[in-house]
């Protein structure tokens, strides 16, 4: 039987396990990549395995999320990484170089090998033909040691691109399409790969932007296949050498088939306050608008930005918005800078941001009081902008730079012709802006430096038998990790320091959550579907933790936040009879009773609902290594007893 694009580089990348959909498997992971808002934990965690070097083929730091400093704690974390990284072997990615996944597509992403990043939108390079996951902080660390990376072997889907897309329409629709069919659950469990005819005529950034997305979807991963297209990027970015060609096989067999016309595909966008609440734009045009923002990792590369300026081009940004602009990397703001581009989006009005993540994680930017912001980004999740009733619409840089000038939801169809963007076929590339590690000898004379925000990393204790505790919250379906651990201007400077960032976890639903958990001693977390969805944050585990979570159980998880939840050493339990779900209220006093038994090797466990007077049926179909895991409270547990 043939092979799909990605059964092929997991087949060469096994160490452990078959490639039986649901089952776990290790894989070799060649690079990594991490974040600032993850990035101090990672290497915190890093630091506790006490390794000299990482052993990966290429490791690398990016500063790009918490670039908004408004006091000492964000620089702070800045020099720990940059010291840390530079000492242990990992290539250090300066404040102002970029977006972690648009630099890594330019300057690194290599088809055919493996990436994890602590980050969700890691999967972009899968526009290379990369396997590029997101993960926890902690499986990057154990990775960038030489560790495995394990998942559950994903199934596959194939989405088959027909046509070519029409003038105005863009890769984002054509994301945003497949979020409409999907869901945001509708990928989990699986790798979505892209072929037929419409792949031919989408450049790498513009594959870059739909894999990006694909994490929306709750995909493991989305790919593309490494062709003609894939070779004239790598050439431009002076790095051919990187190329090799990947295709599936002709007899592949996929789970799951869908397909687009991009001939007949029109402006899409996503509406509050879900990237899957997606519509034509023609359906809801005409909607006033108080704010554009282009930018972010789905769509800052110099394709979408040469565009935008083009449309900016002798106008003038609507009196009634504000259009706020973050070119993806140096490489991008440098060659806007050289053509003028940049001086068509200055003049029209635009407020240039530094090349970073910005107002995508609520970093500056928040909209005013229920303000409606059209935004080239990927997340719409509520309060994520930082303004907890504004209405956040995702949409394509062209509906965006288009509707920035008319004030108003604009169909970008509506403006005549569309711009004619010829592409560089050479990038301007200057690393200069990217720090070599210390050779190990030149490392061991240099010390990591430590901020004083820098707190110590919670760590799980060995599993206890019976947990008799209450349930200190009951949430609904979809509850992201933004929900749980909520990012913004205000709270990232905290990533390093879990007992401050306490005090914000799942305040966005309930603002009383921190202090009850702490008088309640912790207890249990009830959950719907989808649970953990959105980003790889391991705080969304690690300060439960330090809540004293000690369960949660919940009708289905995402992939992420379960391995987060289980490196934490906080068990996530699934109910067997959905429905149970109902009958659970906040406050009921649970019982689980020999779990240590369940967990050495039960499928099942029963959680006596003390006040109810019922019994819940909860899976604990974990792998042996999960168990082995959360037996000893913890992944950092686990390794230390492995030593
Ligand atoms: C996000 O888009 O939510 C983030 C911020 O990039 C996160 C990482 C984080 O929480 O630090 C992600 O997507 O993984
Ligand atoms: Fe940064 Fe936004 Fe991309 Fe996350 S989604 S990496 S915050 S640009």
């Amino acid at each position: 039987m043939g092979l799909t694009i990605a059964q092929k580089i997991i087949k060469n990348h096994l160490v452990s396990g078959d490639m039986t959909p649901g089952s776990e498997i290790g894989l070799k992971i060649d690079q990594t990549l991490t974040q600032d808002a993850t990035g101090t934990m990672a290497y915190l965690q890093f630091e506790a395995m006490g390794l000299p070097r990482v052993k990966t083929e290429l490791s690398v730091a990016y500063i790009d999320h918490n670039t908004l400093q408004s006091g000492f704690e964000n620089a702070d974390d800045h020099r720990f990484i940059q010291t840390c990284a530079r000492k242990r072997g990992v290539r250090f990615s300066r404040p102002g170089n970029g977006i972690c996944h648009q630099v890594h597509l330019e300057r690194f992403s290599v088809p055919g090998k493996t990436l994890i990043g602590s980050d969700s939108h890691t999967p972009t390079c899968g526009g290379m033909g990369m396997l590029a996951m997101g993960a926890g902080g902690l499986d990057v660390a154990v990775a960038m040691g030489g560790g495995t990376y394990y998942i559950p072997m994903p199934k596959m889907v194939r989405i088959n691109l027909t046509g070519k897309l029409q003038p105005w329409t863009a890769a984002k629709d054509i994301i945003l399409e497949v979020l409409r069919i999907m869901t945001v659950k509708g990928g989990v469990g699986k790798i979505v790969e892209y072929a037929g005819e419409g792949v031919k005529t989408l450049s790498v950034p513009e594959r870059a932007t739909i894999t990006n997305m694909g994490a929306e979807l709750g995909a493991t991963t989305s790919i593309f296949p490494s062709d003609e297209t894939t070779r004239a990027f790598l050439q431009a970015q002076g790095r051919e050498k990187d190329w090799i060609a990947l295709s599936s096989d002709p007899d592949a067999v996929y789970d799951e088939e869908y397909t687009i016309d991009l001939n007949t595909l029109t402006p899409m966008i996503a509406q509050p306050h879900m990237p899957d609440e997606v519509v034509k734009v023609s359906e809801i045009a005409g909607m006033k608008i108080n704010q554009v923002c282009i930018g972010s990792c789905t769509n800052s590369s110099l394709f979408d930005m040469l565009k935008v300026a083009e449309i900016l081009r002798g106008k003038t940004v609507h009196p009634d918005v504000s259009l706020a602009i973050a070119p993806g990397s140096k490489q991008v703001l440098n060659m806007l800078a050289a053509n003028g581009a940049l001086a068509a989006m200055i003049d029209a009005g635009a407020r240039i941001l530094e090349s970073a993540c910005g107002p995508c994680i609520g970093m500056g930017q928040a909209p005013g009081s229920a303000g409606i912001s059209l935004r080239t980004f990927n997340r719409n999740f509520k309060g994520r902008s930082g303004t907890a009733d504004a209405g956040i619409y995702l949409v394509s840089p062209e509906t965006a730079a288009v509707s920035a000038i008319t004030g108003v939801l604009t169909d970008p169809r509506d403006l005549g012709e569309a711009p004619v963007i010829t592409m560089p076929t050479a990038f301007t590339v200057n690393d200069n802006m990217i720090e070599l590690p210390y050779t190990p000898e030149e490392a061991v004379t240099h010390e990591i430096e430590y901020g004083p925000n820098i707190k110590e990393v919670p760590k799980g204790h060995e599993l206890e038998n019976t947990i008799d505790k209450k349930v200190v919250l009951k949430v609904g379906d979809n509850i992201t990790t933004d929900h749980i651990m909520p990012a913004g201007a205000k709270i990232l400077p905290f990533r390093s320091n879990v007992p401050h960032l306490s005090n914000f976890c799942f305040t966005v639903c309930d603002k009383d959550f921190p202090e009850r958990c702490k008088a309640m001693g912790g207890g249990f977390i009830v959950g719907g579907q989808n649970y953990g969805q959105g980003s790889s944050r391991e705080h969304a585990a690690l300060v439960p933790l330090y809540l004293g979570v000690r369960a949660v159980l919940v009708k289905s998880f995402s992939r992420m936040h379960k391995a987060n939840l289980i490196n934490s050493g906080i068990l996530p339990l699934t109910f067997v009879n959905p429905d149970d779900y109902d009958t659970i209220d906040e406050q009921d006093e649970l019982i689980l009773a020999d779990i240590r038994a369940a967990i050495d090797g039960g499928d099942t466990v029963v959680v006596k609902n003390v006040t109810k007077g019922l019994e819940y049926t909860v899976s604990t179909d974990f792998s042996q290594r999960q168990r082995e895991i959360l037996a000893a409270g913890g992944c950092l547990n686990y390794i230390a007893k492995q030593k």
